[in-house]
């Protein structure tokens, strides 16, 4: 049997990553689409050891033209769509841009697909951000969206029309509905690795700053990345393309991250204060380690998310490995190791 083909964009974020890295392990040949820019960062593609393997393309989410060429030269088995402008704060800021990459980009893929490439199955990054001002606990495929950022806004018309050409034009079309998931290789600027990032900093004695976050109650379903790509691939090797909810089924706040993930820094936190004027203390030494500052909340936030991941599970037979505890080691461990090695 020939190699199965798998476009992935994205290729050079956290999921991006950890897909390919699957999919070569799976023996794939593997198309990783990445947007140019002036520096290029491929350094999650080289720290896990793959960066040779994948053939790179330039592909461009507001370029038409550019992804119909891509789909019209490979017309791949499988396309994963992780690509987008990912970070919700940034979506208020940018909120247009937001909308034409998250939004209509996956239009313009669908389109190449439906014209090209028809019998290639897509999954597309969707959002647990869509159940925003959440309408029912736990939230599952069937529970009704309210996005609460441009970002979630975006990613909540990219859901339907996914849905939308799967019945229209029976395209295998797959929506993953993923919870956050994190990992060593997450951005540094979402909660989890900024703290991870910064407190390794802190304990290698490479600032004295106290790590400034905002809103510290919000509660989050968080998994790990390297979990959750499992459930993509699985999605496109089923029958029909669905719409699947990928979650632990666990909530936590960001403070139970912070507190989690400090231990392993040798940090105890208390905290002390209200609101703006809140602060986590060291116990051990007294020092301030956390501050909150307003400057990272956002214009409206998401309060709580809670997945229910029934249907994965029972028809995906995906299943999660590393819970929340497990998870704040992992990040906290690697992040450690990076700053004694003068690597952060
Ligand atoms: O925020 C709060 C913040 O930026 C988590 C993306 O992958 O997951 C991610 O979206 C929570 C929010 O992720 C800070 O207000 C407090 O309540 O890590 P985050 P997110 O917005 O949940 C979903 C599933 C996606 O699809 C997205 O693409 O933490 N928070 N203080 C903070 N957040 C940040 N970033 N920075 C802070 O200082």
């Amino acid at each position: 049997m020939s190699k199965k083909t798998a476009i992935i964009t994205g290729i050079t974020g956290q999921d991006g990553g950890y897909l390919a890295k699957l999919l070569l392990e799976k023996k794939y040949r593997v198309i990783g689409c990445h947007r140019r820019g002036a520096t290029e960062i491929f350094s999650n593609l080289q720290n896990q050891g793959i960066a040779e393997d994948i053939e790179l393309v330039e592909f461009d989410l507001l370029e038409d033209s550019n992804i119909a060429r891509v789909i019209k030269k490979f017309r791949p088995d499988e396309f994963y769509n992780l690509a987008a402008q990912s970070f919700v704060g940034t979506s208020f800021e940018q909120p247009l841009y937001t909308a034409n990459a998250d939004g209509i980009g996956v239009t313009r893929i669908l389109e190449s697909i439906r014209e090209y490439s028809p019998d290639t199955r897509f999954y597309q990054a969707s959002t647990s951000e869509m159940y925003g001002m959440v309408q029912e606990i736990p939230q599952k495929e069937t529970t009704p969206f309210y996005p609460r950022s441009p970002y979630a806004a975006a990613k909540l018309y990219a859901h339907w029309i996914t849905v939308n050409y799967r019945e229209s034009y029976n395209l295998h079309a797959s929506s993953g509905i993923l919870f956050n998931h994190e990992s060593p290789f997450r951005g540094r600027e979402f909660v989890t690795r900024k703290t991870t990032s910064h407190l390794a900093r802190m304990a290698a004695g490479k600032t004295e700053k106290p790590l400034r976050l905002g809103n510290l109650n919000a509660k989050r379903d968080w998994g790990f990345a390297g979990d959750y790509v499992e459930a993509m691939w699985l999605m496109l090797q089923q029958p029909q393309g669905d719409t699947y909810v990928v979650a632990t089924g666990e909530t936590r706040t960001v403070r139970e991250f912070v507190e989690h993930s400090a231990v392993h820094a040798g940090y105890a936190i208390e905290w002390r204060g209200k609101d703006e004027n809140e602060v986590g203390i060291d116990t051990k030494t007294g020092k301030t380690i956390v501050e909150v500052s307003a400057d990272f909340y956002r214009p409206a936030e998401v309060d709580l998310l809670i997945g229910s991941p029934a249907k994965a599970e029972e028809k995906l037979g995906w299943k999660r490995k590393i819970g929340f505890s497990e998870l704040c080691e992992i990040m906290m461990k690697s992040d450690l190791e990076r700053a004694h090695n003068g690597l952060l």
